[in-house]
């Protein structure tokens, strides 16, 4: 297809709570959506990833709306004919803005599945028709604080439970997790807040018998998270780490990793997502989907990532309520901790117009020159 005009919209949807992390408290999220135009298919709607503030990774909302409007958009509606498939390729001259990226893959991906009538799942060979919901716990203001949040989850029906660690606050709240749930499906995640001299501490928490603890030292040091996996019983798990197909196949031949999170957007796209998991299937690594605060359209296209068969553990695929008293599309909902894969053509979400509307806050629409 060729793309007539790409649209920016930038929304800003307040969190039902803050959630804070060893790199900082998310008090609303700002997100860039993308909408594809093209000359002869339906349009698509995709999402940038990307936080405010580049404390998570290099990107943030400001500069993907700059890279798409400067830089990707001109040369994805500068191209003859563009699918899913190659939109990558036809970005490869930049460097990096993987999230920025991603949203365009996404959004032409959404446009031909369309055009095609076929459901996302059906397009990537998904196996399952819902998937397990796990939800990710923000650092508390105190342990009897967090005890009470995670029995709130539990009780909606959420399988697994992910908190938040940085040093300060590891091996107690877990200890107080186990004490009052007993063997609950309980993981971490450091977002990179230790370092390799923190190794005594986080053998502590080896006697929980964590799922795993993920990205627990530098995002761009493979050697010493093999050489953590060596002192640690609780498997390791890369996210920040895997910034693409090449990283993870890095990390699991350095033994860096033994499961891997995939993130669509940290990755470049869902072609990308895909190859990762084929290649960490094919060496027998287990993975599952991580989040990042997605509005409706990311997280239905999440369940149906999750639904390929590779996806073993459950992923931070939760309900929209988790985040968003409403969200900007139909909402995403879990029963009984499980999450239905969208069967209709596209991705399977798109913004209601009543709530966009509300929520918008800039738009930019980007035409073929
Ligand atoms: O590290 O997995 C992470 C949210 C924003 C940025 C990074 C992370 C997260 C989460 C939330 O843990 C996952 C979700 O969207 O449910
Ligand atoms: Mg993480």
């Amino acid at each position: 297809m060729r793309i007539d005009a790409v649209e920016v919209h930038r929304v800003r949807l307040p969190l039902v709570s803050p959630f804070t992390t060893s790199f900082g408290t998310q008090e609303e999220r700002v997100a860039l959506l993308v909408r594809v135009v093209p000359a002869d298919a339906p349009a698509g709607w995709g999402e940038c990833v990307a936080l405010a503030d580049p404390f998570y990774s290099s990107e943030h909302v400001a500069g993907a709306q700059v890279v798409i409007r400067d830089y990707l958009a001109p040369l994805l509606m500068a191209a003859p004919d563009v699918h899913p498939q190659t939109v990558a390729v036809l970005l490869e001259h930049v460097v990096g803005h993987r999230m920025a990226k991603a949203a365009l893959e996404m959004a032409v991906l959404d446009a031909e599945l369309r055009e095609l009538g076929q459901s996302f799942a059906t397009w990537l060979g998904a196996t399952r028709t819902r998937v397990p919901s796990g939800v990710s716990v923000g650092i508390q203001a105190s342990i009897p604080q967090l005890v009470d949040q995670v029995g709130e989850y539990l009780d909606q029906g959420y399988v697994r439970i992910k908190i938040k660690i940085r040093p300060g606050w590891d091996v107690e709240p877990v200890a107080a997790l186990r004490e009052a749930y007993g063997d609950i499906p309980l993981q971490v995640d450091a977002n990179s807040a230790y370092t390799l001299a923190d190794a005594a501490t986080l053998r502590e928490l080896d006697r929980f018998g964590l799922l795993l603890i993920e990205q627990p030292l530098y995002e761009d040091d493979l050697r010493l998270h093999a050489r953590l996996t060596e002192l640690l019983e609780t498997p390791v798990c890369l996210d920040e780490s895997v910034v693409s197909a090449r990283a993870a196949a890095d990390a699991i031949a350095l033994g860096a990793t033994r499961v891997i999170n995939i993130k669509p957007g940290r990755v470049g796209g869902y072609v990308e997502a895909r190859r990762i998991h084929d290649i960490a299937r094919a060496n027998g690594v287990p993975v599952w989907c991580g989040g990042m605060l997605e509005t409706g359209i990311g997280r239905a296209a999440n369940a149906a990532l999750a639904a390929l068969p590779g996806f073993t553990l459950p992923g931070d695929i939760s309900a929209s309520d988790r985040f968003y008293r409403r969200d900007i599309t139909e909402p995403v909902r879990m029963v009984d901790g499980w999450i239905e894969v969208p069967d209709r053509p596209g991705l399977g979400a798109e913004p209601l117009e009543d709530v966009l509307a509300e929520v918008t806050e800039d738009v930019e629409v980007l035409r073929a020159r």
